[in-house]
């Protein structure tokens, strides 16, 4: 179904989905709840504009990067369009890298001003000499106490009782501090409609991740079709998303649906465990709440409420049936299972209420449409399984500086999602797997070549491979198969080992849950690992 946006060509999206809150009547609406703390909308434009300002005084100009490396808080959105109603693009980085990780973001991105939660400054010190583009450091001090009705006129808090912060460097600049000596007025920027907006980083099975750039109007697309025809969002709606705002799916949970129509969302800055999760539910009664399928599974092992939730959404893998219907029997609610994709901004095939098929990705949803294709790009014919590509116009321009894997990725107006999946004949579609080795656990990427590279680096292991193996609720996890170095004998206490090993340098959800001891592993020709033989194999002694 093609679907057009009726946005003038001049548009900036920090003056849609801020200042037009406030011209509508909205300034002392919630925005954002967070813990005890509550942002209105014009405490929002106030903290966006004196950011802007301030970026602005640091010399930052149209179409530069600034990244954010942040929790999420009440600080994430006014940054974000800060830098928007600037014309300038901010970088959303996942917080759960590690310093390496940041050094190639920022440097690709070429990032001039770099914001950052205090408590996350350490993943930078190590790196700090190695960023040839950064000009500053903005750092966020702890919001506890912070008085935010109050914008940040007059007064900076003062800072004497804070603790001393890690990493800080004498010419790094302190978020509050820098805010309060600016103006409250700014002047969006002569932006357009496709003007770059954003990015956000996409890793891959092989080579560095993908600087993804989204255009001034892709927000508002994914929000007038996903957003608005799916989940019916609308103004009186609070919006509590447990994946964090610096993924795809988070940004459009928490930020642009929720500031489309006016409305509220609740932010969580800490680690989304159960506990924490229902707690925020009690706290903030949010109505629309959006996970991944394994927090779904950790909920359902847990004692907690729902209550005034409306809807529940799963994205970032496929959601196991059996936690659908443990979900629906427990608190009498459906969970809308979608595909998204960084690529697409958000979900473009999705299940409705009142018409969930188990098991499926859902339908097409209004404003997108999809194809599956045989390697030839023909379609396929119906309950086939090829390659899933999908069309509208919340998609990507292309990838930075990575011309080759644009040219792959974006085929024309078509987006190969690198997914396998076959339609039925109601027009559900089902996942069937990836197209390359890419793994999603607990809705992330893990590419299996960064977990091998990691074991290897242990003296013990001669060679390794490492592939998606399911769990007993039917989610994927890493499994890895070792050869030991000759004098090393195969036992718990080397197995468990190995894990802590890989634990202890990559983000805790990569580790290989699973630890298969081999003699050899099976090689091509040239010395490839084989990983579909290992996938064969786990198969047949799955079925055995
Ligand atoms: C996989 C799914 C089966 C699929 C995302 C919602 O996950 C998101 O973006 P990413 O770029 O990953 C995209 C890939 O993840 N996937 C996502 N959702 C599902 N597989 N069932 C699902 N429901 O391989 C896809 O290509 O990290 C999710 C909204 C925005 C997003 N960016």
């Amino acid at each position: 179904m093609p679907y057009s946006l009726n946005l003038p060509d001049a548009f900036n999206a920090a003056d849609y989905f801020v200042d037009r809150n406030v011209r509508e009547g909205r300034g002392e609406k919630a925005a954002v709840l967070c813990e005890d703390r509550l942002l209105t909308y014009a405490g929002m434009q106030d903290g966006m504009n004196r950011f802007g300002n301030a970026l602005k005084s640091l010399g930052v100009r149209m179409e530069e990067r600034v990244s954010l490396l942040l929790l999420d808080t009440e600080v994430y959105p006014q940054a974000f369009f800060g830098a928007i109603k600037i014309g300038a693009v901010p970088v959303c980085l996942n917080t759960m890298n590690r310093s390496q990780d940041f050094r190639f973001y920022l440097n690709d991105s070429r990032t001039r001003v770099l914001v950052v939660d205090a408590p996350l400054l350490e993943l930078i010190e190590p790196i700090r000499n190695e960023l040839p583009f950064l000009e500053h450091v903005i750092v966020v001090p702890l919001r506890q106490g912070f008085p935010l009705r109050q914008g940040y006129g007059g007064q900076a808090p003062s800072c004497s009782d804070e603790p001393p912060v890690n990493g800080m460097r004498p010419g790094d600049l302190d978020f509050d501090t820098l805010l309060a000596a600016q103006s409250d007025r700014l002047d969006a920027a002569p932006t357009c409609r496709d003007d770059a907006c954003f990015w956000l980083y996409s890793s891959g099975s092989t080579g560095s991740p993908k600087g993804t750039v989204h255009l001034q109007h892709d927000m508002v697309y994914a929000a007038s079709t996903y957003g608005m025809k799916i989940l019916e969002i609308k103004e009186d709606d609070v919006f509590f998303s447990a994946a964090k705002l610096f993924f795809a799916y988070g940004l459009g949970n928490g930020i642009y649906f929720p500031f489309h129509v006016g409305a509220t969302a609740v932010y969580l800055p800490h680690r989304p465990t159960p506990e924490q999760v229902y707690a925020t539910v009690r706290r903030h009664r949010p109505t629309l709440y959006f996970g991944v399928p394994t927090l779904y599974g950790q909920m359902l092992e847990q004692d907690g409420q729902m209550a005034g939730v409306r809807l529940c959404v799963s994205a970032g893998e496929a959601l196991p049936p059996s936690y659908l219907h443990r979900w629906k029997a427990r608190f009498q609610l459906d969970i809308l299972d979608g595909i998204g994709s960084t690529e697409m901004a958000h979900i473009f095939v999705s299940n409705r209420p009142g018409e969930i098929a188990a098991g499926s990705s859902g339908k097409v949803v209004p404003g997108y449409e999809a194809r599956i294709v045989d390697e030839e790009m023909r379609d396929v014919a119906g309950g086939e399984i090829g390659t899933l590509l999908v069309k509208g116009d919340s998609a990507a321009a292309f990838y930075w500086n990575k011309h080759k894997k644009t040219t792959e990725t974006m085929m024309g107006s078509w987006v190969n999602t690198g997914d396998k999946y076959y339609c039925d004949e109601k027009g559900y579609f089902y996942c069937a797997g990836r197209s390359d080795d890419m793994l999603k656990v607990g809705g992330i990427w893990v590419s299996p070549n960064e977990v091998e590279a990691c074991l290897i680096e242990h003296p013990d292991v001669l060679e390794c491979a490492v592939i998606g193996a399911s769990d007993e609720d039917d989610l994927v996890k890493p499994m890895a198969f070792v050869v030991l170095a000759a004098s090393k004998e195969p036992s718990e206490k080397v197995e468990s080992e190995l894990k802590e090993f890989v634990k202890s340098s990559l983000a805790l959800y990569k580790y290989p849950r699973w630890i298969r001891f081999m003699d050899e592993l099976p090689k091509t020709a040239t010395g490839k690992i084989k990983r579909f033989e290992l996938r064969d194999m786990l198969q047949q002694q799955k079925a055995a």
